[in-house]
C-alpha cells in the first residue's frame, strides 16, 4: 500500500514546467529547475531532514539513523528533457522521498529493524543533458567521473555556463558530500519490454555503450539567388548528408543492434536567402556491443571526408558523453529479486538502452537500478505515461529494497 500523498506529490511535481499536452519542460538550472527544488527542500525540511547543495548542484535530503554511519541513497533526478515526459527522473526521486518518509516513521515508532545505515535521497543535477552537455553531469562528478571545476564552465548555446546558471538560480552550493553506502534508483523502462510481458518491475542488469558524436560543419555565407551552384559551400546540405548517412550507416547492421539519431541542430546564419556558413549537430550512437559503436562511427568519419570533399567543406567530428557498458552487480539484482518474490510482485533481469545516474553511481557503490514499465514504451516525449497501479508498486519495492540494503 502506498500512501495517496505519494500520487498527490507526483502530480504536484507534474505541475511545475507543464507544457501544453501532459509533459514537463524543466531543463537544469532553469527557473522551473528551481521550483521543484524548492518543493524538494520543502519536502525534507518539513520532516526535520537536513538538507545539503554540493559544488555541481546536487540536491540532498539526508534522514539519520545511525549518527556518522555512511548512507544507503535512493534518487534520479529531475531536469527535463525540453517537451519532456513528467515520469522520467522526477518519478525516482519522489518514490526515493516516499521511501525514506516510510522508512523515517517506522524507525521513529520503534517498529523497524536496527539499520546499519543513514538514508538519503538525492535530486542530481543535469542527468538530461539537454541545456548543458554531457548528460548524467551531477552524478558523474559526484563518482569523480566527471571533472566539477571543468563541468562549472560548461555553456549553453546562449553561452550561460553551469556555473553562473545554478548561481542564479541559488543552487552554486559548497556543502560536503555524503558518503555513500548503496544505491538504489527506481525509473520508468522508457522501453517495451515489461508492458509487453506484463511484469511489473524490471532488475536492470546491463547499460548499453552509448556516445555522440559532436559535428560541426562549416561552409561559405552566400546568397542563395546570386550564387552560382558551381560557387556554393553549403553547410546545411553537409549536414544533411551526414543525417542521411548516419541513418544509412545504422542500417548496415543487423536491426535493432545499433540504435542512432541526430537529434539537435544548430545554423547559422538561418536565413531563407542565405547560404549557411555553419551547422551544428550532435548524433547519439547507442549499441549492446561497443564495437559495433566504434564501427558505425569509424564508417560515418569516412564518410564525412567524402562530404567535405564533395562540397568544399571542413567537417569536425568529436567523440562526447561516450559511456562505457555498464554491468550492475548480481548481489543487487538478487536482492531485487528477493524483494519481488515477498511482496508478491514479478519481476524480471531487464537491460537499459538509456543512461542514467546510476550508470555513474555503480562505479563507486553497490547499485541497485529497477524499472516500472512504461505505457507504449514511449519517453522524452509528452506522451509519456505509467500507471498510478505500477508507480504504487514500484514505491513499495523501493521502500523494501531500501530496508533490506540500511540493514546491510
Ligand atoms: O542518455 C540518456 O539516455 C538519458 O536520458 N540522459
Ligand atoms: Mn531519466
Ligand atoms: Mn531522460
Ligand atoms: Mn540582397
Amino acid at each position: 500500500m502506498t500512501t495517496p500523498s505519494f500520487l498527490t506529490d507526483f502530480h504536484r511535481v507534474a505541475e511545475i514546467g507543464a507544457t501544453p499536452n501532459h509533459g514537463v519542460d524543466r531543463q537544469a538550472a532553469t527557473a522551473e529547475d528551481r521550483e521543484t527544488r524548492e518543493w524538494f527542500r520543502t519536502f525534507a525540511q518539513t520532516r526535520g531532514w537536513e538538507v545539503r547543495v554540493d559544488g555541481i548542484g546536487n540536491q540532498f535530503a539526508l534522514v539519520e539513523l545511525v549518527p556518522g554511519a555512511p548512507y544507503v541513497l535512493l534518487g534520479s533526478h529531475l531536469d527535463s528533457q525540453p517537451l519532456g515526459g513528467r515520469f522520467d527522473g522526477a518519478y525516482g526521486v519522489i518514490a526515493g522521498l516516499h521511501a525514506a518518509d516510510r522508512i523515517a516513521n517506522s524507525h521513529a515508532a520503534g517498529d523497524a529493524a536496527a539499520p546499519r545505515f543513514n538514508l538519503a535521497v538525492v535530486n542530481w543535477f543535469n542527468e538530461e543533458g539537454g541545456r548543458f552537455a554531457p548528460s548524467i553531469m551531477g552524478s558523474s562528478v559526484f563518482a569523480g567521473i566527471m571533472d566539477e571545476a571543468e563541468m562549472l564552465e560548461v555553456r549553453d548555446l546562449r553561452g550561460v555556463s553551469v556555473r553562473e546558471a545554478l548561481d542564479q538560480i541559488g543552487y552554486l552550493g559548497s556543502d560536503a558530500r555524503p558518503e555513500i553506502a548503496a544505491y538504489a534508483e527506481i525509473h520508468i523502462e522508457q522501453g517495451r519490454i515489461l508492458e509487453r510481458e506484463g511484469i511489473p518491475i524490471g532488475a536492470v542488469d546491463s547499460s548499453w555503450y552509448t556516445q555522440k558524436l559532436d559535428i560541426e560543419v562549416l561552409g561559405e555565407q552566400s546568397h542563395t539567388g546570386a550564387t552560382l551552384m558551381s560557387d556554393r559551400h553549403d553547410a546545411l546540405l553537409g549536414a544533411a548528408k551526414v543525417i542521411q548517412r548516419v541513418h544509412e550507416v545504422t542500417d548496415q547492421f543487423p536491426p535493432e543492434t545499433l540504435v542512432s539519431s541526430v537529434g539537435q541542430l544548430t545554423l547559422e546564419p538561418n536565413s531563407p536567402i542565405v547560404v549557411a556558413r555553419r551547422v551544428h549537430l550532435v548524433a547519439d550512437l547507442r549499441a549492446d556491443d561497443e564495437a559495433v559503436v566504434l564501427a558505425a562511427r569509424d564508417r560515418l568519419l569516412a564518410d564525412i571526408r567524402l562530404i567535405e570533399a564533395e562540397h568544399g567543406l571542413t567537417i569536425h567530428a568529436r567523440d562526447f558523453d561516450v559511456r562505457a557498458n555498464q554491468h550492475y552487480p548480481e548481489s543487487g539484482i538478487r536482492l531485487s529479486e528477493e524483494v519481488a518474490a515477498s511482496l508478491g510482485l514479478g519481476a524480471r533481469r531487464i537491460r537499459t538502452m538509456a543512461g542514467h545516474d546510476s550508470v555513474a553511481m555503480n562505479r563507486i557503490a553497490p547499485t541497485v537500478m529497477l524499472f516500472i514499465p512504461s505505457v507504449d514504451g514511449v519517453s522524452h516525449c509528452e506522451r509519456e505515461f505509467s500507471r498510478d497501479e505500477d508507480m504504487a508498486a514500484g514505491v513499495d519495492f523501493l521502500t523494501e529494497v531500501a530496508r533490506r540494503l540500511l540493514t546491510g
